[in-house]
């Protein structure tokens, strides 16, 4: 079960996204809980200020740390032992690797979502918190990166995918890019699809798939390669591979 809290601004771009598909049936099936909780109802003045200007001038706006603190401590009166992750550009890199750990987490996962030009330097310094990041480039906020985290993380948790294989299976999981795939029609617009995949050999369809990921990944990203530990049917593989560019 995978409990998590998302602080924002804008608990309308968080809710009707886990209002669909998976993030919707983990919830169901009980295996996934979010409390989505609006900055502004930690707010204390009558216009309800989450933000301000930013000490020593500039444009742009700065979340005010008084209402993240008092979110966070809202969230802690629960009992529960909590996770600190502020999404943000700064924070180290999201892989599925903390994908798996995310999952595994027996803490409450509270997601902090700055906004505008980020959050007060002493949420940093006062929270204990992890700084997360899923890519260098830069949001307007990290309520997407927030959903991004939590929907790569759940379909960790046993239970939510159909087929408890298919997150190992999926790419990245043994740092290989995935095979393709096919669906009906056989025939599309002139197109096939690989006879292997209508012969009904199994063995020979494992061994077509895994040299296409192999292929798939020397293609689009050599990099992962050298992460790989090939077992002998790789080096098997690519020496075929190999072979074939000659
Ligand atoms: C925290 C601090 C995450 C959150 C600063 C968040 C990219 C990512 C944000 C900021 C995010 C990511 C506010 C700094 C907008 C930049 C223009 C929200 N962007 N921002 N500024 N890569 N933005 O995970």
């Amino acid at each position: 079960m995978m409990k998590c809290d998302v602080i924002t601004l804008f608990p309308e771009m968080i809710r009707p996204v886990l209002a669909q598909s998976m993030l919707k049936r983990a919830q169901e099936k009980g295996l996934l809980d979010v409390r989505v909780h609006d900055l502004r109802d930690f707010t204390e003045d009558k216009h309800r200020t989450a933000d301000d200007h930013p000490y020593g001038g500039g444009a742009g706006m700065v979340l005010k740390p008084e209402p993240i603190f008092r979110a966070v401590d809202a969230i802690r009166a629960g009992g529960e032992p909590v996770r600190l992750i502020l999404t943000s550009p700064q924070g180290r890199p999201f892989t599925q690797q903390l994908a798996f750990e995310f999952s595994q987490e027996p803490r409450r996962l509270v997601f902090i979502c700055g906004r505008y030009e980020g959050v007060d330097e002493r949420v940093r310094e006062g929270l204990d918190l992890e700084e997360v990041s899923i890519g260098d480039y830069v949001l307007t906020g990290g309520e997407l990166p927030a959903l991004v985290m939590m929907d790569s993380a759940v379909r960790w948790v046993p239970g939510v995918l159909g087929d408890p294989g298919s997150a190992k299976e999926d790419s990245f999981a043994g740092t290989l890019l995935d095979y393709p795939h096919y669906t009906r029609p056989a025939t599309f617009r002139g197109l096939n699809i690989p006879e292997v995949l209508m012969s009904g050999n199994h063995e020979a369809i494992r061994n077509w798939r895994r040299k296409q990921a192999l292929l798939n990944t020397i293609k689009k990203r050599p990099d992962l390669l050298g992460k790989l530990d090939c077992t002998e049917e790789d080096r098997r593989i690519l020496k075929e591979l190999n072979q074939e560019r000659k």
